[in-house]
């Protein structure tokens, strides 16, 4: 079965595929899809912005899509970036930009837990056949450190471990992250199954 994922995000592309080809799902990209529309992100929830990626450009392509909205909610900046994520750091910032950033509001600050979320929604041109999120908790380090990954992979320390994602590679991170829960759980759920 093939599906086009709508992201235009390489690093979260190669873990979509990774994480989905066991299960016989094949993920096209955007560009071997000869593009996609690009997609306003203007919703305030994970889970409008992926519903509202899926459905649009499943109807712009005439095929089944699916998209990814994610983000780190960090508990002392009352769960920001959040859904602005990638925006945290302005428009044209680059990832370290954004790590400096958090790194910086972080200082003299106690507890350093956060969390990732991501919500993914399926959809055909007819509309919208499911969503599922996952999270996986875990607290920011005080350097970046590590460089598999992508992202805030360098800042941040799953739960159980003292490395970062990006220390600890793509099999343990696949395993227990919020893109391989939410996926675990929209195959259980039956998403993938049309
Ligand atoms: P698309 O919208 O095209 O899918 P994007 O990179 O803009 O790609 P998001 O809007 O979901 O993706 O942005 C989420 C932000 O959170 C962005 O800065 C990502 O680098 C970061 N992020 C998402 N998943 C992550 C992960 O698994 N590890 C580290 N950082 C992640």
């Amino acid at each position: 079965m093939k599906i086009l994922a709508a992201t235009n995000n390489a690093h979260k592309l190669e873990e979509l595929k990774t994480i989905l080809r066991p299960h016989g799902v094949e993920v096209i990209s955007a560009k071997e899809a000869g593009g996609v529309p690009e997609v306003v992100e203007d919703r305030d929830t994970f889970e409008g912005n992926a519903v509202k990626k899926a459905l649009e450009t499943a109807k712009a392509k005439n095929m089944i899509v699916f998209s990814d909205d994610s983000g780190l909610s960090v508990d002392a900046l009352d769960g920001r970036p959040g859904v602005y994520s990638a925006r945290y750091a302005g428009e044209n910032a680059t990832d370290t930009d954004r790590m400096n950033k958090l790194l910086g509001e972080l200082k003299g600050k106690t507890s350093r837990k956060a969390k990732f979320v991501c919500v993914i929604a399926l959809a055909s041109p007819d509309g919208l056949i499911g969503t599922a999120t996952g999270e996986c908790h875990g607290s920011i380090g005080f350097e970046a450190k590590g460089n598999q990954g992508f992202g805030y992979d360098p800042l941040f320390i799953p739960d159980g471990y003292k490395e970062t994602f990006a220390e600890l590679g793509e099999d343990i991170k696949n395993s227990m992250s919020h893109r391989g829960n939410a996926l675990k759980k929209a195959l259980a759920d039956g998403h993938f199954k049309f």
